[in-house]
């Protein structure tokens, strides 16, 4: 029995230390506009061992794993003390999420978990199941986490054991691990999800992204990223919301939609990461979305590009939920390298770098959307079209090895 229990513990940690520490590669080519990785930054095997096994080979013999862990995803994220912080939504068998740090020295690989989850507190209603937290550094001082929290909808009909309401709870912290719980937000949607909250005052009061919706999945006649304001967090209440950036038809975005990270201030703007959601024969399909709002009114979109900017590939298409990304995390470095972070399929995690310079102009010089095919193959003319005139003006210079006769 001794060498069953030594044999799968040297076993498993030593995958566990190789999975942990392993290398991130950025791959070939990309699209110009960001550059994705090769491995997934954070699985349910990174989870620590010590949460998941009794180490006492007296009361595990086999070494079995005692609490198993489903899923790392839809992770915040925040830079501190120089180390790239993730607020990692985990999942555990038992379906239930719950938030856990994972920290790195580079951004890219090398994430590993701290000794324990987060341990929430709870409102006097207690939450049945919390997730997808945005973090956010506000300039009142406080970092805030906003995230969902569900719990079983007090009108379903009896038999119904899936119906929930979904809220947005709120707690801040300034060091990551111990969290002051407030009050949820009130707002005069029956549901929220998605909210995030912008890092500066807008006129002295806290500036908050909603998703108002209808029921927990219909975004129904709400739908859209909403804005609304709140003198306070300790008692956040939005008054009145309006959609800043509605669902629209036959976009990626005709089902829902939804902020991503808090925005990020540029020069020209603030940059938005958001995900949308479409029908397909084969369920939902999530992608992710960028637009840039007025640096002086962030309620405003000035710029939008047509279609998605992240979508799940390869891999990344299967999963819990396949088909998905959702991105509700990024870090910008002093050097302006963007960290961005996105889960795919409600399974994993993954790194995608860029710069501020090249979204801004991914989201300045991306053709919006024409709303219908027509518009689409006009954009490509015009392209084409401007493409001759400058191969005929003679200032073309094809690449060398291109050029080259060999
Ligand atoms: O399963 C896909 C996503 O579904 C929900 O997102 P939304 O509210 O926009 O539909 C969330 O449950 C999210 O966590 C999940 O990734």
């Amino acid at each position: 029995m001794e060498n069953i229990f030594q044999n799968r513990q040297r076993a498993i940690e030593q995958f566990h230390s190789d999975l942990i520490s392993r290398k991130n590669e950025k791959q070939p080519l990309g699209n110009g506009i960001y550059d994705r990785y090769k491995y997934p930054i954070l699985t349910n095997q990174h989870a620590p061992i010590t949460w998941r096994y009794d180490l006492n080979p007296e009361t595990n013999p086999y070494f079995m794993e005692r609490i198993g862990i489903n899923a790392a995803f839809n992770s915040g994220a925040i830079k501190l003390n120089g180390k790239y912080l993730l607020v990692v939504r985990v999942e555990g068998n038992d379906r239930k999420s719950f938030f856990a740090v994972a920290e790195s020295p580079n951004g890219i690989d090398n994430f590993k978990f701290w000794e324990k989850p987060i341990t929430m507190p709870e409102t006097n209603e207690p939450d049945i199941n919390v997730y997808d937290m945005r973090v956010v550094q506000h300039e009142d001082g406080w970092i805030y986490g906003l995230f969902c929290t569900e719990r079983k909808d007090p009108d379903a009909k009896p038999g119904d054991e899936s119906s929930a309401v979904a809220q947005c709870g709120i707690a801040r912290t300034r060091d990551m691990v111990s969290w002051e719980r407030l009050p949820d937000l009130k707002s005069t949607s029956p549901q929220q999800r998605n909210v995030v909250l912008h890092p500066e005052y807008i006129n002295g009061k806290y500036a908050l992204y909603t998703r108002p919706q209808d029921s927990f999945i219909e975004a129904g006649s709400r739908g859209g990223i909403g804005w609304g304001l709140t003198d306070s967090m300790e008692n956040a209440v939005v008054e009145e919301e309006f959609i800043l950036d509605p669902k629209t038809y036959h976009t990626v975005y005709e089902v829902k939609n939804g902020q991503g990270p808090a925005p990020i201030k540029t020069e020209k703007g603030w940059l938005h990461l958001a995900h949308g959601v479409r029908n397909t024969a084969a369920g939902l399909r999530y992608v992710l979305y960028m637009f840039l709002t007025d640096l002086q009114d962030p309620s405003k979109v000035i710029a939008k590009p047509g279609g998605h900017f992240i979508a799940p590939e390869g891999e990344e298409r299967v999963g819990d939920v396949s088909n998905v990304t959702f991105g509700n995390g990024w870090i910008v470095d002093e050097d302006s390298t963007v960290f961005i972070y996105y889960a795919s399929s409600d399974t994993r995690m993954h790194v995608a770098t860029s710069t501020v310079n090249q979204l801004l102009d991914y989201v300045l010089n991306t053709p919006a959307d024409g709303f219908r095919s027509a518009a689409s193959v006009q954009q490509i003319n015009l392209l084409v079209d401007k493409n001759q005139a400058f191969v005929n003006s003679k200032k073309h210079v094809m690449a060398p090895e291109l050029n080259s006769t060999n």
